[in-house]
């Protein structure tokens, strides 16, 4: 097959702020402008998805209501959607980003579709490895469903360790690290920095949807042990309600430091307004948010976990700590704000490590090359 032959792509994802939707979204938009049909499935519009663009289709997934299901499914409705836009468009591959329950849907979805040259790509994106990979719930069926993927993707070295360890795939995982595309920031620095009541502080800047593994505890209590903390703001952008973290905040003597927006976009303003990213996950495949920033010259101060270090150059592009060295984390910030050119250093090498390294052109060609291997089986 000929690598300029156009596609029909079906992608299975979630459809909210977090990293695997994200990616998703903003592969399928890519594979649509180099002329490739693509067919999202997913229950609710995914956040980031422009469903007016040429080629991009949307097939939403309703779960009907029944007495009976204390559970609702979601699995076999998803599947049965598949099955009938792949027969009715043909498609080639299915693409299931983050495996619960996308990649065991597709596989149902393939062994029902009648035609037979349907192939399932997976790309596991994390957790659906390193928490419900371990969860015996889970695990037997996460296993079958890569085992009868045709090709299977994780988004970093460490998440294919994490992988290999944790399930036998029976194939070889090939890992095609994520990509962002910045958008331009709406609005100037001075702008931003103006209305969030910035002055001349020092801004740290974390995005996630602040679930356990995000450890905002440990975010909370980095921060509230700098030096510097009259010096400093940090900025939440969060993907979930802040709520149940207000407490800590107060009784850190957070109040003045810290800024949430729950609807905080576009994220671009944001981060140009700030100085530094600081992200605190027990565990984190690779941390697209990590990424965001350095498109836009911004370095980030994480803990040394899972895939962190294949996405900055520690000491070059960001600085890494030890998992929960709080106060490591907080003279590290300390040095950063008493030396701001050290920081604006780093964010100049993580920019151009992004834009060498992570960038849609250098990342969507590899995508394409697992279809057509996949294809060719
Ligand atoms: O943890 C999140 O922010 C969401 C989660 C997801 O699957 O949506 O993120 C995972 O996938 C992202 C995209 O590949 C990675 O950048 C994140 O590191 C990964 N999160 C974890 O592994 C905890």
């Amino acid at each position: 097959m000929s690598s300029q032959r156009k596609l029909k792509i079906g992608i299975a994802c979630y459809p909210l702020v977090g990293g695997s939707g994200i990616l998703a979204s903003a592969l399928g938009i890519e594979l649509a402008e180099r002329g490739h049909e693509v067919h999202f499935f997913s229950y609710a519009k995914p956040v980031r998805l422009d469903t007016s663009l040429p080629r991009i289709h949307f097939h939403p997934v309703s779960v009907s209501k029944y007495k009976l299901f204390e559970y609702a499914d979601y699995t076999l409705p998803l599947a049965v959607k598949m099955a009938e836009v792949a027969d009715h468009e043909h498609l080639d591959i299915i693409h299931a980003h983050y495996a619960v329950p996308h990649a065991t849907a597709a596989y149902i979805a393939k062994r029902m579709a009648k035609q037979d040259k349907l192939r399932i790509v997976t790309t596991l994106h994390g957790t659906d490895t390193t928490l419900l990979g371990r969860d015996p719930n889970y695990r037997r069926a996460i296993e079958y469903s890569l085992q009868h993927s045709d090709m299977v993707t994780t988004v970093s070295n460490s998440l294919r360790r994490d992988t290999e360890e944790i399930f036998d795939v029976g194939k070889a995982v090939k890992v095609i690290h994520n990509f962002y595309t910045p958008g331009v920031p709406t609005r100037s620095r001075q702008e931003m920095r103006e209305e969030l009541g910035l002055g001349n502080s020092f801004t740290l800047f974390h995005a996630s949807n602040l679930r356990s593994v995000k450890r905002i505890d440990l975010l909370l209590e980095s921060v509230s042990r700098c030096r510097n903390l009259s010096r400093l703001k940090l900025i939440i952008l969060a993907g979930s309600s802040f709520e149940e973290f207000r407490s800590k905040v107060r009784e850190l003597g957070l109040e003045n430091v810290v800024i949430v927006r729950e609807n905080g976009y576009p994220i671009e303003n944001y981060i140009e307004a700030s100085d530094l990213g600081i992200y605190t996950s027990q565990t984190e495949s690779f941390c697209l948010s990590i990424l965001e920033g350095m498109f836009l010259g911004k370095a980030s101060i994480a803990f040394r976990v899972g895939g962190i270090p294949e996405v900055m150059v520690e000491g070059e592009s960001g600085v890494l700590c030890d998992f929960e060295d709080c106060e490591a984390m907080a003279g590290e910030i300390d040095r950063l704000v008493e030396n701001r050119d050290r920081g604006r250093r780093f964010g100049e090498a993580a920019k151009s490590r992004a834009f060498s390294e992570f960038t849609a052109e250098r990342i969507v060609p590899q995508y394409l090359d697992c279809y057509e291997q996949a294809l060719g089986q």
